[in-house]
Parts: C-alpha cells; sequence; structure tokens
C-alpha cells in the first residue's frame, strides 16, 4: 500500500490524460494507482484481494460505519442489507456518456462529450473527490484467469460496498495483478461516490450510510478503454466491470478484435435423450435474462442449467462454431418477482452470502419483497428505512431492489459455466416486453434476417433506469444503454461476424413472454412454462420439429408447441402468435423512422430486410 504522505510529490503523470499505455508492464499499475490517489487524495490506499478474510474485514467496517445492516444469521447467514440514498437507485442513462474523438462514432443512441473537454471536466471533480475515505484498488479479471476470451482490469474506489461487490460479482484476485506485470493488457477504471468527507477547508464532516453525490458523471473513453464513474454506488454506475467494461468497452474492442460483448444470459439445455445445446439470448434490463437463465422446466426429461444470467462473450472458436463466456463471476439480480414460484433456483442460491440492495427488512431480521411470498408480512421496515404495512399504498422493496450473490453458490451452475474455451452456441433468442404485436416465438429465416430482429428490438421501459416505465422504446439487440460505439456499425458488425461464421452461424429466435390480452392480463404464464419455448427451439435447432413460414419468421405449427397441462383458452392461443399486417406495417414505419436516425451508416442489408418485410407484409 502506498503511503498517502508520498501522494504529494508525485505529480509527474496526469491520470486523466489518458495516455497510459495498456500493456506496460512492471510499474505502469502502481504508478497509475498512485496519480489516481494524488488526484482523488483519500487517506489511505488499500488493495483488495478478494480474500473471504479481507471481505469479512469489510463488511465488517462497513456494518460498523451504519452502511450495511447484518441480516440475522439464523436466516440468512453472513448477509446484509443496504439501503441506497432515494436519489441513487438505478443506472443514469442522461449522465452517462461515450467519450470517443468523432462524435460519429458514438452514434445518435449515446451521449457524446469531446474527449479533452470532459477530462477537464473530470480533473475538476476528481480532485479531491476521496478526501478522508479509503481507496481500494480492485484487480479482476473478466473470465477465467488467463483465458482465451477473458480480459482484465483494475477498478480504484472510495467504497467499500462496491469493492465488496466487485469481489462478488469478479474474479478479484492478486494474481491478476501478477498477469500485468508481465505485460498482460487491461482495462483502468476510476470510481468515486463523490463525497469527500473531509472539506477544501479541511473540516472533516461526518459520513451518512449511503454517500453519493447529486451530480453524477459515468464516461467512457473507448480509444483508451477507460472509465471514469463518479457521484453514484449503485449497480452498473459504479460495478464498472459490469455494464461500462462488459459491454461499453469491451463491445468496442470486440468490434476492432472481430468478437461479440453482448447483454445476453446463457443456459445450456440437455433434452430427454441427452442432447446437449447452449443458448444465448438478449433481452433488455429487468426483462427476464435471470429468470430464464435459472429457468426450472415445468415439463419432464428437460433440464436447463445456468451459465450467466447478464452478459456474454463471444468469439468463434477454432472448430468454427461461435462459443460464449460469462465474463462475471456472480448474479446482480432483480428482486422483486423473485420467489418460490417463479424462480426457485434464485431463492435457493440467496441462502446465505449475499448482499441485498434496497429490498425490505422483516422484524426476524431477514428480507422481504414483492412476489417473495404471496402474503407480505404483517410489518417491514420497506427500503427507505420507514415503517410499512400492507396496503399502506408503498411497495416494501424499491422496483429495481437487488441481490448480489456468488455464480458458484447456484444450484443450477452448469460443470461448464466456466470453461476456459466458452461453450459452443446453437442458438441466439432477442426478447423484450411487448403488450401487443410480438407473438411467443418466432425463428428468423436465417442470420441476416435475425440481425434486422435485433436491430429492432422494441421494449417496454423498466425501473433498472432512471426514465418512465412501461414507455415502449427501441432497444436494440438490448444493448441501447451498452453499445460504446455507433449502434448501425455494432449492426453491420454483426452481420461481418454472420458472414465469417457461415454454415457455423447459430440459429436466431424472437420471443415474447409479456403479450397482454385486451383485459390487461399477461396470455402467457411464462418462467418455469417457457421451458415448452425453449424446448420447439431445441426441436428447432436439431431439425426435428416444423414451423409455418410468415412475413415475419417462422412459427410453430400447430400442436408442435407442446400445451400439455396447461389451461390456455384456444382464444389466447391464437392471440400469442397472432400477426395483425396493419400493426406491423405500421411498426414497420417506425422502425424506418428509427433506421434514419443513422443515416448512410444503416447497413443496406438491413435496409434491404425492411422492404423485403413489408413486401410480404402487404401481400
Ligand atoms: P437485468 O439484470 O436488469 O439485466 O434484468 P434481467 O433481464 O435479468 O431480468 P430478470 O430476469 O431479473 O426479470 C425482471 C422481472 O421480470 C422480474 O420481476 C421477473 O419476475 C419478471 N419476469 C421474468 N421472466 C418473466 C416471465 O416469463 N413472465 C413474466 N410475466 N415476468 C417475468
Ligand atoms: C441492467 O440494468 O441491465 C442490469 C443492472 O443488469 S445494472 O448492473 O445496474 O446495470
Ligand atoms: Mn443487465
Amino acid at each position: 500500500p502506498a503511503d498517502p504522505a508520498d501522494l504529494d510529490d508525485h505529480v509527474d503523470h496526469d491520470p486523466v490524460d489518458g495516455a497510459h499505455d495498456r500493456a506496460d508492464g512492471t510499474d505502469a499499475l502502481h504508478a497509475w494507482v498512485d496519480d489516481i490517489a494524488a488526484l482523488t487524495r483519500p487517506d489511505e490506499v488499500v488493495w483488495y484481494d478478494g480474500s473471504p478474510a479481507e471481505t469479512d474485514r469489510l463488511t465488517k467496517l462497513l456494518v460498523a460505519e451504519g452502511k450495511l445492516i447484518r441480516l440475522n444469521p439464523e436466516w440468512r447467514p453472513n448477509s446484509f442489507l443496504a439501503r441506497t440514498d432515494p436519489g441513487d437507485v438505478a443506472r443514469v442513462e442522461d449522465r452517462t456518456f461515450i467519450c470517443s474523438e468523432d462524435a460519429d462514432d458514438a452514434g445518435p443512441t449515446n451521449n457524446w462529450r469531446e474527449p479533452e473537454g470532459m477530462r477537464a471536466e473530470l480533473r475538476d471533480v476528481f480532485a479531491g473527490s476521496m478526501r478522508g475515505r479509503t481507496m481500494y484498488v480492485v484487480p479482476f479479471s473478466m473470465g477465467p484467469l488467463g483465458g482465451p476470451l477473458s480480459q482484465l482490469g483494475v477498478q480504484v474506489t472510495d467504497s467499500a460496498y462496491v469493492a465488496v461487490s466487485l469481489g462478488m460479482m469478479t474474479r478479484v484476485s492478486p494474481a491478476v495483478v501478477s498477469l500485468i506485470e508481465a505485460g498482460a493488457p487491461w482495462v483502468r477504471t476510476v470510481h468515486s461516490v463523490g463525497a469527500p468527507l473531509v472539506g477544501a477547508d479541511g473540516v472533516r464532516s461526518e459520513d451518512v450510510a449511503w454517500p453519493c453525490n447529486e451530480t453524477k458523471y459515468i464516461v467512457q473513453f473507448p480509444e483508451t478503454r477507460e472509465i471514469w464513474s463518479y457521484g453514484s454506488g449503485y449497480g452498473g454506475n459504479a460495478i464498472l466491470a459490469k455494464k461500462c467494461f462488459a459491454l461499453r468497452i469491451a463491445s468496442v474492442m470486440a468490434r476492432d478484435e472481430g468478437w461479440l460483448a453482448e447483454h445476453m444470459l446463457i443456459v445450456k439445455v440437455t433434452s430427454p435423450e441427452g442432447r446437449v445445446f447452449h443458448f444465448a439470448a438478449a433481452f433488455p434490463s429487468a426483462c427476464g435474462k435471470t429468470n430464464l437463465a435459472m429457468l426450472s422446466p415445468s415439463i419432464p426429461g428437460w433440464t436447463v442449467e445456468t451459465v450467466g444470467d447478464d452478459i456474454a462473450w463471444l468469439r468463434q472458436g477454432p472448430d468454427g462454431r461461435l462459443r460464449a463466456i460469462n465474463p462475471e463471476a456472480g448474479f446482480f439480480g432483480v428482486a422483486p418477482g423473485t420467489g418460490e414460484k417463479t424462480n426457485a433456483t434464485a431463492v435457493s442460491t440467496l441462502w446465505g452470502n449475499t448482499i441485498f440492495t434496497n429490498v425490505a427488512l422483516r422484524d426476524d431480521g431477514d428480507v422481504w419483497w414483492e412476489g417473495l411470498t404471496d402474503e407480505p408480512p404483517a410489518h417491514l421496515v420497506d427500503w427507505e428505512g420507514k415503517d410499512w404495512t400492507p396496503g399502506c399504498g408503498r411497495p416494501a422493496a424499491h422496483p429495481n431492489s437487488r441481490f448480489t450473490v456468488s455464480a458458484a453458490q447456484c444450484p443450477t451452475i452448469a460443470d461448464d459455466w466456466d470453461a476456459f474455451d466458452g461453450v459452443p452456441i446453437d442458438a441466439i433468442l432477442f426478447g423484450g416486453r411487448r403488450a401487443t404485436n410480438v407473438p411467443l416465438v418466432a425463428q428468423a429465416r436465417d442470420w441476416r434476417h435475425g440481425v434486422f430482429i435485433g436491430a429492432t428490438v422494441s421494449s417496454e421501459q423498466t425501473a433498472a433506469a432512471e426514465g418512465t416505465v412501461g414507455e415502449l422504446r427501441r432497444d436494440p439487440f438490448a444493448m441501447l444503454p451498452f453499445c460504446g460505439y455507433n449502434m448501425a456499425d455494432y449492426w453491420a458488425h454483426w452481420l461481418r461476424v454472420g458472414e465469417r461464421l457461415g454454415e457455423h452461424a447459430p440459429a436466431v429466435f424472437q420471443v415474447n413472454w409479456f403479450r397482454k390480452g385486451d383485459d390487461g392480463r399477461f396470455l402467457w404464464p411464462g418462467f418455469g412454462e417457457n421451458a415448452r419455448v425453449i424446448e420447439w427451439i431445441a426441436r428447432r435447432v436439431e431439425g426435428s420439429a416444423g414451423a409455418v413460414s410468415t412475413p415475419i419468421g417462422r412459427l410453430p405449427v400447430v400442436d408442435e408447441l407442446d400445451l400439455d397441462g396447461l389451461d390456455l383458452p384456444e382464444e389466447d392461443v391464437a392471440e400469442l402468435f397472432e400477426v395483425d399486417r396493419a400493426s406491423w406495417l405500421a411498426e414497420c414505419d417506425l422502425t424506418e423512422e428509427f433506421f434514419d436516425r443513422f443515416g448512410s451508416r444503416v447497413p443496406p442489408a438491413l435496409r434491404a430486410e425492411l422492404a423485403s418485410l413489408r413486401y410480404h407484409l402487404r401481400g
């Protein structure tokens, strides 16, 4: 650890100038850490090694500081509750910036800022931002350490909660430092909650349970592979390995190096005959990835095992097939709606060693959230620390409350979940929340049609980001908030990857668990029953199930989707698969408007797909 007294002398680098080389060996890491400390001026610098002993020390410290509440160990051993500031509960997309040299490289769906101007702004906000706090240095690997699809990073943070969360979500290890010292490339990530305890006047103030700042910056510099995050302590804003690195920065690396960094779950599916399939699925935030990743099939003979629940890195392997890893090592999952009936696997994953954020506290020292059980307890302390009783008119848990837990603790974790070379992908699914139009399942005609489906995904907005919940918005590939470059270039990249894969390209499907009847109820029971759709997809991949062609793709032949034992009214089944030509034509007009935002960067193949869709809908 650096002696803070020495830090003042260390002004020979400017840490915000972006000039640090990513692969510069032995001294670079330490020099960078010293430079960040010289800028932010913490009381001390502590390297976090991810070990159980160090994690235990930090959680005890967080409890002592009032930043974590220890749950009753009888119900939930080694588990904690954090309550955030009510202004810091979700990703802040309007404060998320892509600072590429050229504005067009960020594209119309990202907030672009000129890099030099942003660096000057960051230099100001980070100056002294850690005064009075401890700066943690957290070296981590995304993917198995040293694996062919893996990448290294280091996060500095002035939040012990974030350091410990990173320890659960990634592979934190001193071995990462050895690899960096041996010259391996790494991504630099800097995080401050922006709440110094010592002011410029030297006066020390009291800490609060959830320090943060009203002004927030989530900044990516794609060319120099750097991340600077300020003002928030929550989720994707603060655990920089996750959305900032594994999606925004990694998508740029993937574009440059010919692979894919995606907002996708990965599952291993085994049929009753013992045939193994791997599927990857992109659904927007809070649209069912964790649930599908942990699915307990309602139909006999099928098993689904978990490889990943949020992010996939995919690359063509030596055998020509697309292989995927889950770069993470833990789950940061949505709590509300997670219960014994919907996701029993998640419920049992959370038996202990879990950090809950913004859920409700029971009188017996355990946790509760909407959907955990049918009936709420008679009294709770809600996510804001207020008394709560059923019928009081407020939710007890915040809609974006979450659990943080190690993947290894999941009872359905697949034996190949951390395979060095990843798993071979047989099918890719795109989904979203659509009350209308999009059928339960459809297969794309080919890769190019699949890319069109991915590029045109719309979904009703959820509580995972600040904004109006329920509003329908385009979320191409479920990557709208996460693509680190121009979305139209990203589509072109997907088309190129498909060309290279050729006959090895996975089949592509569109799914929608969220279609509603006129009365507003979900037409499809979802959750474990989604196994019926998974079965059809697997049967299509092996070539044993039929399909009928429609203008929007191939739908299951009647009777080939197993609906046995589901007592679904026939009208509901018909509605689940209805393709209304007029609404689809209206949707085509919106797609054209959407494409026009990207001008000439839209790949001609996608314009051709749109023209062909209109032609067939009119036919
Ligand atoms: P992020 O972590 O934000 O990327 O979200 P995610 O895609 O992993 O979403 P998750 O699986 O956590 O689901 C979010 C919400 O959707 C939860 O409240 C679930 O209960 C609900 N949900 C998931 N699957 C289904 C389904 O099949 N049907 C219905 N009706 N709701 C579902
Ligand atoms: C999402 O919003 O897609 C998440 C949660 O997975 S966060 O890590 O906060 O981005
Ligand atoms: Mn996500």
